[in-house]
């Protein structure tokens, strides 16, 4: 019985050390930024906050995403190791394999015991992204907002939805960087109201499919419901006006972006210009529209060459069903940051 002691000390530590919990940010660790989890193939725990029930993103088993204030991570789990039902907002401390699957990191729990419940705080507000910033390893697995209903940054479809391994591909513009979004079949969104051109306020979660090494590629955003796709239609009021929604002076050089919107009353046509300040039109926005609308304009001239810094003005005219022509104008200024 004595000689069974140490080997007792020995089971006890080891137990300890496979239930100490480590963030996220420790469990997707790579420090030879190869795209493979350093710590492929080890058994660990986190503790993280779903953002979406536990089967959204499988058709059979568990697949979906926890995150804490480090990093996000994505589990995977065969339907035998569910403890049931998992809600988005739950907080729950998981062991499992790190595992990586077309260059996305999972942890991957084997039995119901490796899911331990531990509160509820609801779901994190989604990380927003920037104007032109893309998705990238370091939001991996996080829930993001993609375009800014409260700044009208809205990103704009590049392609009608194509359908794809039981859901849809397409992708959008967010300012000059282009995003993949992926929608699930198993999330039950339908895109019907998307093509090429729509404005959207995106929110999901960022994934990555990537089938070849180096796993720097394929990020792509997941929305999990319905209401992730918002299509963006401005309300837009019915006097004649124009206005500069957005910071002026703008500087297109960082990628920032002018938004005008435009209106008057219904049966008027809407004419947008940009003039230099040597009275040239440089670009034109809209050509007798036969409604507001917001748009953006990016700095450019018509051939798609960024103008020089200095003032321009953008002109308004208004042509209403009786032929009667309104005007007004708005001064804008090209610049560059100072730094
Ligand atoms: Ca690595
Ligand atoms: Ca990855």
């Amino acid at each position: 019985m004595r000689r069974s002691f140490p080997v007792l000390i020995l089971i006890l530590i080891i137990g300890l050390a496979g239930a100490q919990t480590v963030t996220i940010e420790e469990a997707r660790e790579d420090l030879n930024g190869d795209g493979i989890p350093d710590h492929l193939g080890e058994i660990m725990t986190i503790e993280g906050i779903a953002t979406c029930e536990g089967t959204l993103f499988s058709e059979t088993g568990l697949s979906f995403y926890v995150q804490d204030e480090t990093a996000g991570i994505n589990i995977y789990a065969y339907d035998s190791a569910s403890p049931g039902t998992i809600t988005a907002g739950e907080r729950w401390r998981i062991t499992g394999e790190i595992k990586q699957y077309n260059g996305l990191i999972e942890i991957s729990p084997s039995e119901p015991s490796d899911f331990v419940y531990i509160d509820n705080p609801g779901v994190p507000q989604p990380l927003q992204l920037g104007l032109n910033q893309g998705i990238s390893e370091g939001v991996e697995g996080l829930l993001l907002a993609l375009g800014n209903s409260a700044q009208s940054q809205w990103v704009t479809v590049a392609n009608s939805p194509e359908s794809a391994g039981g859901g849809y591909n397409f992708e959008v513009w967010n300012g000059q960087m282009a995003i993949a979004v992926r929608v699930s079949g198993s999330t039950g969104i339908t895109i019907s109201d998307i093509t090429a051109g729509t404005r959207l306020f995106l929110k999901g979660i960022g994934g990555q499919y990537d089938s070849e090494p180096p796993y720097d590629s394929g990020y792509q955003l997941l929305p999990r419901y319905q209401s992730d796709i918002q299509v963006y239609q401005p309300s837009i009021s019915d006097g004649f006006h124009l206005t500069v929604l957005t910071e002026n002076p703008f500087a297109p050089s960082f990628g920032e972006t002018l938004n005008i919107e435009y209106g008057g009353p219904s049966g008027m046509r809407f004419t947008v210009t940009v003039f230099d300040r040597s009275g040239r039109d440089v670009r034109h926005l809209a050509d007798s529209r036969p409604a507001g609308d917001v748009m953006q304009w990016n700095g450019k001239d018509d051939s798609g060459e960024t103008l020089p810094i200095g003032p321009y003005i953008v002109l308004l005219e208004g042509v209403d069903s009786d032929g009667k022509r309104y005007t007004t104008t708005e001064t804008v200024v090209v610049a560059t940051p100072l730094n």
